[in-house]
């Protein structure tokens, strides 16, 4: 298969949720002329998009958001051993705390996010998902970060991210951190709303993003 392909295979596998086709796809990936950020931000992450629009429209169902993100993990997990990540190299090392936020369990963008910053030469400290506010801020503060990320992939969890600036500023701690915001419905419109410092809308737009931070 060639890089067209692969990646209309790994799309249409995904929102299908034909875990065969989807891996047959990936295993064929080396070697397509594919990235890794092409296979899984034009493929597997639009696919499964689908597949929340259409529980959304209550055509599928909780088990097929289960089995959607166990096939995306997979294939991601398999896509990172077999094709090498192209992305801007930070200049200058630095230490990213990234988490989804509190009463949010959404985790597949995130790791996707941590794992292109750490291809970038960033340390990540992964913090986990249903992470509070205070649990991101001492993780940053023991490990002498330089970024906070956070992650909500629900309307009703995105306010955590407004919640974490205004606690930095409340803690004298803001300009000691820059803060970075992604997930579903994030926007840069909301990022600039709750006075964030960065905003991705995926994870090479996570790494751009970051590399400025740090230099700035
Ligand atoms: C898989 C999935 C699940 C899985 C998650 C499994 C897992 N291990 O993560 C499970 C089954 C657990 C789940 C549960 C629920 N889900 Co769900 N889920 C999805 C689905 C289909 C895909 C999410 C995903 O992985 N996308 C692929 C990744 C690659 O994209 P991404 O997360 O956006 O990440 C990219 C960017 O946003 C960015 N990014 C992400 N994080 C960060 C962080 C930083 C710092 C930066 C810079 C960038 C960045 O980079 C990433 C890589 O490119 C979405 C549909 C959708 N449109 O997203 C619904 C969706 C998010 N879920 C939804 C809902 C409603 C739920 C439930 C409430 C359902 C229920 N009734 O129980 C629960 C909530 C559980 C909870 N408390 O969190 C809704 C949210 C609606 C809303 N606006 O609030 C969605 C949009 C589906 C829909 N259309 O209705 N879900």
């Amino acid at each position: 298969m060639n890089k067209d392909e692969i990646i209309a295979e790994l799309f249409d596998g995904m929102q299908d949720l034909d875990e065969e086709r989807v891996m047959k796809a990936v295993a064929g990936a080396a070697g397509s002329g594919v990235t890794f950020d092409e296979a899984v931000n034009e493929g597997l992450a639009l696919g499964i998009r689908k597949i929340g629009d259409r529980f959304e429209s209550g055509e599928l169902f909780l088990p097929h958001l289960v089995m959607a993100g166990d096939l995306m993990d997979a294939a991601v997990e398999k896509l990172s051993g077999v094709l090498s990540h192209q992305g801007e190299k930070a200049s200058t090392s630095g230490t990213v705390v990234i988490g989804t936020v509190k009463d949010d369990i959404h985790e597949i963008g995130k790791n996707i996010v941590a794992l292109m910053l750490r291809v970038s030469g960033f340390k990540v400290i992964d913090v986990g998902v249903d992470v509070p506010i205070s649990d991101f801020i001492n993780a940053a503060e023991s490990n002498n970060a330089r970024i906070i990320g956070t992650s909500a992939l629900l309307t009703t969890t995105q306010f955590e991210q407004r919640r974490l600036v205004e606690q930095l500023e409340s803690l004298g701690l803001r300009d000691k951190y820059k803060v970075l915001v992604g997930g579903g419905q994030v926007t840069e419109a909301w990022r600039q709303e709750i006075g964030a410092d960065g905003y991705g809308k995926d994870a090479n737009a996570a790494v751009r993003v970051a590399v400025e931070l740090v230099k700035a």
